[in-house]
């Protein structure tokens, strides 16, 4: 199996719930190693990027909203973006996040504990994670510069 990295967010209800330790507990006891953490303020270029692959769903305009903190009372909007770097990292933290949607996402997962559904249908599901090798990539990359990325090992 490949050592992979994967991007996670830690999105604004995860910060407003103050549900950030838990969720770093959780992906530090899978072994995979933290490379990189940065609080990022959410600008909308970024949001739609990092996103660009939903612009045609029916949720995306709220979702830009979400990501952005306007449902969380952050007038600075705000994410923790991490990489967490390891052999086969990009499923294992799919597992620790659970289903995308919270109310089918299994019950011990962060998204089965700790995510909801808004009464206007907004999922509020705590994290994000990268969920396959492109996507790894190219947000890895787009939340993160090279030099903020702590270097593999060598040899
Ligand atoms: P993922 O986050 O599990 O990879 P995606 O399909 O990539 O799921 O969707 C990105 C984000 O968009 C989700 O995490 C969730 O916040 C939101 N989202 C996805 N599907 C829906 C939906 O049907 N209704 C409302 N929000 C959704
Ligand atoms: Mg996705």
């Amino acid at each position: 199996m490949a050592i992979q990295q994967t991007l996670i967010l830690i999105k604004p209800d995860g910060l407003k719930r103050r549900l950030t330790g838990l969720s770093i507990d959780r992906l530090d006891a899978s072994g995979l190693e933290m490379v990189a953490a940065r609080v990022v303020s959410v600008s909308d270029a970024l949001a739609r990027e990092h996103y660009k692959s939903l612009s045609d769903k029916p949720f995306f305009a709220n979702l830009i909203r979400y990501i952005r903190g306007e449902f969380h009372g952050f007038k600075d909007s705000r994410v923790l973006a991490l990489v967490y770097r390891g052999e086969d990292a990009i499923k294992r933290v799919r597992a620790i996040a659970g289903a995308t949607n919270p109310e089918q996402a299994e019950p011990g997962t962060l998204r089965g504990s700790f995510g909801r559904i808004t009464t206007e249908g907004q999922f509020e599901n705590v994290i994000h994670a990268s969920s396959d090798p492109a996507d790894a990539e190219r947000e890895v990359a787009l939340w993160f510069k090279p030099e903020e990325i702590l270097a593999a090992p060598q040899g």
